[in-house]
């Protein structure tokens, strides 16, 4: 595995690459354009440019997250085929600039939902969180109203004030797509994009859905281990994969995540490891990364990945805030180094145990 963290890109995070090379372990960064929108080609001379800035921090670009799936390719509308076009133009162009694990996800309307952006806990730290309680007492286009005023300033992944702006629409969009729908709609792009993911080594990893069930009536299917085997059987090709995500998989009780991750082998391309503490089944909020502050055993989920043979990045997932940091919730430098020590530390423990044996 590479260790890396999640970079939004100038202008947009609060954290600085040279903050970044500084933490132990941690080599690459996952990036975005994050001034493009879902739909438009991202040209040759701006991928260029945010490598050349990456490397001249003395870190690599070890993939993206994400390049968002415009909505007429969701819901398979007519003119999807333009957007797929852009799509795999921008693939070819990440291709040629030597760029090979691409992050995206197939949620309607809404990205990861969280009902609180800064829940108190015990130790003072500030956390994301979730009740079903306060979502199914929540008007959706009132969803993100609900949570901008904790977002620190920031512009939040998914959570585009310009797309918030047209939640009405977009729910009348997905009016008629159903979980059906959405895997004919998912497997339609995969069956288009794979020629170019082919050609340039492009490994595709889907998000799950988080969290891993319907939200607002909407349809979510990357949510268990049925559904999403059922996806990579559709497209039987190794460029078309996964982000395990320990944090949106683990969302539902019921996945095992060990298993999941076992059963995956090789499909795996992209891992983001973090914790929850449960509460109830739909009452939960994003712990510090190390096992005994939540509810997962983070130990038995590194040790699935190194057992696979896992090879590709990882990063430390959502962090607390703490020590009276101010950055986009869940991104800001602290808690996330530790995350990344931590996850080191298991991955180091756990190597050297298999080489003796
Ligand atoms: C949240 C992230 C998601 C993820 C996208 C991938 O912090 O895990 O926004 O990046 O769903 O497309």
């Amino acid at each position: 595995m590479e260790m890396t963290l999640r970079w939004f890109g100038p202008g947009y995070d609060t954290v600085t690459l040279s903050q970044i090379r500084q933490i132990p372990g941690v080599t690459g960064v996952i990036t975005t354009l994050y001034d493009t929108a879902p739909g438009d080609v991202w040209s040759r001379e701006k991928i260029r440019e945010r490598k050349r800035e990456v490397e001249e921090a003395g870190l690599r670009i070890s993939g993206i997250e994400s390049v968002n799936v415009h909505d007429a390719i969701k819901t398979g509308s007519e003119d999807r085929d333009r957007y797929i076009d852009n799509y795999i133009e921008t693939l070819k162009n990440l291709g040629e600039e030597d760029i090979h694990m691409v992050c995206y996800n197939f949620m309607p309307v809404f990205d990861w939902t969280r009902t609180e952006l800064a829940r108190v806990r015990a130790d003072g730290s500030t956390v994301l969180a979730y009740t079903q309680a306060a979502v199914d007492a929540l008007d959706p286009e009132k969803m993100f109203a609900s949570i901008e005023g904790d977002m620190n300033g920031s512009v939040m992944p998914g959570w585009e004030p310009e797309r918030m702006a047209h939640v009405k629409e977009l729910f009348e969009l997905y009016r008629d797509v159903d979980d059906e729908a959405l895997f004919a709609n998912l497997k339609y792009f995969l069956e288009r994009i794979m020629p170019v993911c082919d050609a340039y080594d492009i490994n595709m990893a889907i998000h799950p859905d988080d969290p891993a069930w319907s939200v607002f009536g909407l349809p979510r299917i990357i949510i268990n281990k049925e559904n999403i085997l059922r996806m990579m059987k559709m497209v039987d090709n190794p460029h078309n994969g996964v982000t395990f995500c320990s944090g949106s998989y683990g969302t539902n009780l019921e996945n095992d995540l060990p298993d999941m991750i076992r059963s995956l082998k090789g499909r795996i391309h992209f891992a983001h490891v973090r914790n929850l503490k449960f509460h109830s089944p739909d009452n939960f909020e994003e712990a510090a990364h190390l096992s005994s502050d939540g509810s997962f055993d983070m130990y038995e989920i590194v040790k699935a990945l190194y057992e696979i043979g896992f090879d590709g990045p990882i990063r430390p997932d959502h962090g607390r805030m703490i020590w009276g940091e101010k950055a986009m919730p869940g991104y800001g430098l602290y808690d996330r180094a530790l995350g990344a020590a931590y996850i080191n530390g298991l991955w180091e423990a756990i190597d050297k145990q298999h080489r003796k044996g």
